[in-house]
């Protein structure tokens, strides 16, 4: 998978998901069609996260899906994974690189459009863009709503990859793309959702319905 091919980017976030459901909560995102999928853990332990981690990479790379690890490079760097995401105070993509080489997506999360600018001139290879509205999964951040998102798209969403994060639902995921959004990253709405797998597949479908590709994606 290339990364500028990438629409629906899911995390399976263990503070929404216990332990003992994390691989089936895994499986089915995988079968519904996320392109990307993240392990976040930022409540439970490092033993359980590296637990996790090492029952996940199977199942991605049975997927053809990259996996992600959210804040800790050396457990990214321990598993081989795709890529590292790490967030405003999280440290500079020079340490992240140096760690991990070349060849890995290393991923920042923004919160402005000035933020999402500086990420791609310092060379991050994706960025989140939110929170859009105000999330449990993100206590304590505004929303900074949809109004910037057509304009970072033109500035640095058709540069890197950049992934509308934040609030986004089945429910509002028409809206985010009618606002330009062209790739989100969804979480609460699909781990909490029913049939994780259909509400995957549907997200995954209509993004995949507004696909635009522009000349300069990579
Ligand atoms: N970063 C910005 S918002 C957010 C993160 C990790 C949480 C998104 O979760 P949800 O449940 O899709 O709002």
């Amino acid at each position: 998978m290339k990364l500028s091919d990438a629409r629906l980017y899911g995390i399976l976030d263990l503070g929404y998901v216990a332990e003992h459901d994390a691989l089936p909560v895994a499986d089915a995102l995988l079968a519904g069609g996320v392109d990307v999928l993240q392990l976040r853990g930022k409540s439970v332990s490092k033993t359980i996260l590296r637990k996790v981690g090492h029952e996940l990479l199977p199942l991605c790379r049975a997927a053809q899906v990259p996996m992600i690890i959210n804040d800790f490079a050396e457990l990214a760097l321990e598993l081989d994974a795709d890529g590292l995401h790490i967030g405003q105070d999280d440290g500079t993509l020079d340490d992240a690189r140096k760690l991990l080489g070349n060849g890995k997506w290393i991923g920042r999360s923004t919160h402005s459009l000035a933020q999402a600018r500086i990420a791609l001139t310092e060379g991050f290879d994706y960025i989140g863009f939110g929170p859009l509205f105000p999330t449990p999964t993100k206590l304590g951040r505004p929303g900074i709503g949809v109004d910037h998102i057509a304009q970072m798209e033109v500035e640095v969403g058709q540069r890197i990859p950049a992934f509308c994060i934040g609030g986004v639902r089945l429910e509002n995921l028409a809206q985010v793309i009618s606002h330009g959004a062209r790739r989100v990253v969804i979480v609460s709405s699909l781990l909490t959702a029913k049939n994780v797998k259909e509400a995957t597949r549907q997200a995954a479908a209509m993004l995949k319905a507004n696909h635009t590709d522009h000349p300069n994606d990579r």
